[in-house]
């Protein structure tokens, strides 16, 4: 998969890629990702990709053309069609059903704004999927961008070594009418730390006992915490 990232940040992206998830799936070739500097494609001689708003008001905003430029530009680059993804506030909200269907295509195009908006024209024109990270307010698209780029990253068959893959599968746990569930507690050594005991339970190695009592607490878990998860008849999409 290719993921072409359009920013006037560019340089945010590789120290915090390299080192992770998605730094391992481009070091096993199942992964690329492109940064491509807006900036380079302003027409003017102060570089200029923001102006004022029409109809006043604070803030400034992204204008068109440098960004459908680059945009263009970026689509070249490779043959395979790019499906474009704006990152936005006004954007659905990313879930891993979004993430597992976006890690299944061949090249994402995300454009990370850092302004109060974008023109709504070029919006219009690009026609983009718009997509959000959850209800707070960030300076910007770079860091949903990157949070996209590593939700994906870790779905390339290839990237998860064994463990990882079936803890991936187990990670999935559902309930029985398919609906998402939070993870159970984990311990390690020592038995007794600051005189807290881990569940006898997990010391017992009745493996069938210490499954149903991680299917309970994952259970109880999630209706203490997250009982949205738990409110429709399916997955929440
Ligand atoms: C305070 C400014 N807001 C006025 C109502 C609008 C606004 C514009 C731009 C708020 C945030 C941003 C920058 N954020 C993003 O570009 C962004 C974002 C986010 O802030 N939260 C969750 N997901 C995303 S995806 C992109």
């Amino acid at each position: 998969m290719r993921i072409d990232i359009l920013t006037i940040f560019p340089e945010m992206f590789e120290p915090a890629l390299a080192v992770s998830i998605p730094g391992r799936a481009r070091d096993a070739g199942l992964l690329s990702w492109h940064t491509t500097d807006i900036r380079d494609f302003t027409t003017d001689k102060h570089s200029k990709v923001d102006d004022r708003p029409f109809g006043g008001g604070p803030g400034m905003v992204m204008k068109c053309q440098p960004l459908w430029d680059a945009v263009r530009h970026t689509e070249a680059q490779d043959e395979r069609p790019a499906t474009r993804i704006l990152l936005t506030p006004q954007g659905r909200t990313l879930t891993q059903p979004l993430v597992e269907e976006l890690a299944s295509l061949p090249r994402l195009l995300l454009i990370a704004g850092h302004y109060e908006g974008i023109d709504e024209r070029v919006i219009e024109r690009l026609d983009p999927m718009e997509v959000s990270v959850g209800d707070y307010v960030l300076s910007g698209g770079e860091l949903p961008a990157m949070l996209l780029v590593d939700a994906v990253a870790r779905l390339q068959s290839g990237v998860l070594g064994h463990a990882d893959s079936a803890a991936e599968d187990s990670f999935s746990h559902k309930d029985e009418q398919g609906r998402p569930l939070l993870d159970c507690p984990h311990y390690t050594r020592p038995r007794e730390w600051e005189g807290m005991e881990v569940p006898e339970v997990l010391l017992s190695g009745d493996h069938p006992k210490v499954d149903d009592w991680r299917a309970e607490q994952r259970l109880t878990r999630t209706k203490a915490r997250r009982p949205d998860l738990l409110a429709g008849e399916k997955p929440q999409q």
